[in-house]
């Protein structure tokens, strides 16, 4: 028989990348949404799957909406991606972040320990954990969490939960703690879309300026396509366990900036960006880089898509969105 996955968070960026993967490999995948006035399936769409995944209601926020829908599906995997996960706006509505990703993971863990306890469990845990912490220049499982925001805060009280109903319940869940990933379907807020939209704008002749914030943050930004592999291989290994996943190479910002506007053949990217206050944090995290060589070792994942094809590929699917329109 198919086997069953339950991905939250299926119309973000991952799901769809996760969902694909999923099917690929013969898996039948439930597809968590939240009600919703006007829904997009834009992102599923992007990558064919929207049709082979059975949507199921439910909101991170609604206890029994998530306990009502695990007894029913009783899945063999369930993929936790659903977050509020924009740590800009994690300051303006801190309550809000905290009840979906962290309540919101204690709901799902709950639900599988009364109704299905043998369904493995995945946990989106994230580099935003570690904050400020890089004594050694990187981050990995062992470097402790000193997060710098709301978001951060919350997506500590969620690993924490995860390990805790392991240790407590014995239950199969893991934490992937995944830096930044990337793809054309990345949330338009999120800097690297930002970038590769605007850049499209610019070469269309839609905007002649791109404001920005702080362009000295680095960030280990790999391919979110290439992520989802981790994701699967936790679940698939004999031991749950916590695992970072992420390139080991950062770049700036700005580094992000000159390769977009190279990769458009603009030249001269001083020309057109501008440095806007408003998109600067109250605290921000400087300096994100992963070591990975425990998933590597263990799982035998390793990164395939270079910083470089990574921005290519935004800008090339931005500039092809504003040519078909
Ligand atoms: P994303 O594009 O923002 O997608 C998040 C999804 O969560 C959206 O589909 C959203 O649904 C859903 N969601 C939000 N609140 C919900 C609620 N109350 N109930 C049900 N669903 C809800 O995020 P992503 O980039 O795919 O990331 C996936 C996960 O990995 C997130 O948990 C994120 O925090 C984590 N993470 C991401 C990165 C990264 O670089 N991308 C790195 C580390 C960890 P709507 O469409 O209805 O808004
Ligand atoms: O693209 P960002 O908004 O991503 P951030 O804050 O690193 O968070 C993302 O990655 C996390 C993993 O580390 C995830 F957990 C989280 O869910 C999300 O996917 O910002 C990246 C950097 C920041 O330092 C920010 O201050 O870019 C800087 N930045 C500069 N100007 C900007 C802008 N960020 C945004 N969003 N918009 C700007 O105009």
């Amino acid at each position: 028989m198919a086997k069953t996955a339950l991905i939250t968070g299926i119309l973000g960026q991952d799901g769809p990348y996760l969902a694909k993967l999923l099917l690929e490999k013969g898996y039948k995948v439930y597809g968590l949404i939240r009600r919703y006035s006007n829904p997009t399936f834009d992102n599923l769409d992007f990558l064919g799957v929207t049709k082979k995944i059975e949507f199921v209601d439910g909101d991170m926020t609604d206890e029994s909406s998530l306990l009502h829908l695990i007894k029913r599906t009783m899945p063999d995997e369930v993929y936790n991606l659903a977050a509020q996960s924009f740590v800009g706006a994690s300051w303006q509505q801190a309550k809000l972040t905290t009840e979906i990703n962290a309540l919101g993971v204690l709901y799902l863990l709950n639900a599988i320990k009364f109704f299905s306890p043998t369904t493995k469990f995945y946990q989106a845990s994230t580099s935003e954990m570690f904050g400020i912490s890089h004594d050694k220049g990187f981050q990995d499982e062992n470097t402790i969490f000193h997060p710098r925001s709301p978001y951060g805060i919350s997506k500590v009280y969620a690993y924490w939960m995860t390990v805790n109903f392991r240790e407590s319940y014995d239950l199969f869940t893991c934490n992937g703690i995944l830096f930044n990933h990337e793809s054309p379907i990345r949330g338009i807020q999120f800097v690297t879309r930002k970038i590769t939209d605007g850049v499209a704008q610019i070469k269309n002749g839609l905007a002649d300026k791109l404001h920005l914030g702080n362009l000295d943050a680095r960030r280990d930004w790999g391919f979110a396509g290439d992520y989802v592999e981790a994701m699967y291989l936790m679940l698939q290994h004999k031991t749950p366990d916590d695992y970072v996943v992420g390139t080991g190479e950062n770049h700036s910002v700005k580094d992000f900036v000159v390769e977009a506007f190279s990769a458009a053949g603009i030249p001269d990217w001083e020309k057109y960006v501008v440095i806007d206050a408003r998109f600067k944090r109250p605290a921000e995290v400087p300096n994100l880089k992963a070591r990975a060589s425990k998933a590597e070792k263990q799982l035998g994942w390793k990164t395939k898509t270079s910083f470089k094809d990574l921005v290519k590929m935004m800008v090339e699917a931005d500039l092809k969105r504003y040519e078909a329109k």
